[in-house]
């Protein structure tokens, strides 16, 4: 673990006992300015900067890159791994909405490689979920409990009552909608509301995230439903202090693929510690390789722990074509490589490379889109895991470590 500090710290400062005392420009990122501005926050140790942030963040997010900020925050939580036990490494995600939004098969389907068909079969027979389901899944080595609150009224009652025993030290709340269901948005919105009023109650700062559900390829959400989303999103963004609309409102339906991939690796991403380290390295690998797209995913589990794009569209092209590849390997039997060409809507071709990888004893699956086809013929599979190893190892290695909750 030692080696976190060359990692994070300057040189000078590697050597140094009583970690939590030590100055913050020990940190390896960060300037005199940047330090004297946090010191006019109070900030002065690298323990000031993990435990005690919160209070001055937004201000210090108007003069500061959130981007900065947050590495920092992150930097000296995993420099204090050693002091102490601050860092988690497991998280919990509580899900909620009125029955039949569609909970439980977000889950299934998170977890789902076959095909499309199978997965209905899957969700054609699904009986309501009887209060707190509890589930654990294992997502870049964190230790994740997703807890569904079944929303049948029946059940409604009791977390409004005991709100404590519901969400306390959670990681996120992830509200679901039925976007089909007109008749009932009223009552989701009330729901959605008590909700947000009782974690108020208890103090708890958690961020919020809403699945527009079951925006289906074929539905056409119209006019009136629109203005309930944006009231919901007004809503929201006045009474949830860490709620942003672009970055936590999302469409997802089972029947793309890459809606519920993209929206849960969204989330698991940012309860990571390092998302930022991981976020610049991704977008390195991506620089270094000419390519449109870069992607590693798990290999027990549907989610992107790095990736990086300069378009949204081709993001979603790569988790779809992911999707089609894994169908067809065999219990993924190792080693595989898949090479595909897809035609974009503008003429252009991307080709698509997916193949596993390994760091140390850990496998992944990684993904590109390159427009070049000669590459893609010649690739040197050993040439890019140097790079992607390169970029990504030391990342990798504390990827365990999830944000603490907030409260
Ligand atoms: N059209 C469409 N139907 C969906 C989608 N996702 C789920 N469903 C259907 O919605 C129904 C209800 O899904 P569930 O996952 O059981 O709902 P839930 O939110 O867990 O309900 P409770 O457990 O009672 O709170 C099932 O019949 C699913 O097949 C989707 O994206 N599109
Ligand atoms: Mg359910």
């Amino acid at each position: 673990m030692s080696e976190i500090r060359d990692k994070l710290l300057k040189e000078e400062y590697r050597s140094k006992e009583n970690l939590k005392k030590l100055p913050i420009i020990a940190l390896l990122d960060i300037n005199e300015d940047e330090v004297e501005l946090l010191k006019g926050f109070q900030l002065e140790t690298i323990e000031d900067l993990s435990d005690k942030w919160s209070d001055h963040y937004d201000k210090i997010a108007k003069k500061i890159p959130k981007e900065r900020i947050n590495s920092w925050i992150a930097g000296s939580r995993l420099v204090l791994v050693e002091e102490k036990e601050k860092v988690s490494a497991g998280a919990k995600i509580v899900m909620v909405g009125i029955d039949n939004a569609g909970k439980t098969s977000l889950s299934i389907a998170l977890k789902h490689r076959s095909t499309l068909s199978s997965l209905f079969q899957k969700l054609y027979a699904l009986a309501p979920t009887r209060g707190l389901l509890r589930e654990k899944i294992d997502v870049f080595k964190m230790d994740i409990f997703i807890h569904e609150l079944g929303g049948q009224s029946i059940y409604r009652e009791d977390y409004l009552e005991n709100p404590d025993q519901y969400f306390v030290g959670t990681d996120i709340i992830l509200f679901v909608i039925d976007v089909q269901a007109k008749d009932r948005f009223e009552e989701s919105f009330e729901y959605l509301k008590q909700i947000i009023n009782v974690t108020n109650n208890l103090k708890l700062k958690v961020p919020w995230k809403i699945f527009f559900h079951k925006s289906d390829p074929e539905y056409e959400i119209d006019k009136k439903s629109l203005e309930v989303f944006e009231s919901i999103t007004d809503y929201m963004t006045n009474n949830c202090p860490f709620f942003e609309p672009a970055k936590d409102m999302f469409r997802t339906s089972v029947k793309i693929r890459s809606s519920i991939l993209g929206a849960f690796s969204h989330m698991f991403r940012e309860i990571s510690l390092i998302q930022e380290g991981v976020k610049e390295a991704s977008q390195k690998v991506v620089e270094q390789l000419k390519a449109d797209f870069f992607g590693l995913y798990d290999y027990s589990i549907n989610v992107c722990f790095a990736q990086h794009s300069e378009k949204q569209e081709l993001e979603d092209l790569a988790h779809n074509a992911y999707y089609e590849a894994i169908e067809n390997i065999d219990k993924l039997r190792e080693p595989f490589l898949r090479i595909r060409r897809y035609t974009l809507d503008d003429g252009t071709n991307e080709i698509f490379i997916l193949r596993d990888l390994k760091f140390k004893e850990d496998r992944y699956i990684m993904a590109l889109l390159t427009p070049d086809e000669e590459m893609a013929r010649n690739l040197d599979q050993d040439a890019i895991q140097e790079i992607i190893e390169d970029h990504l190892k030391d990342w990798i290695e504390f990827r365990g470590y999830a944000r603490f909750p907030l409260d």
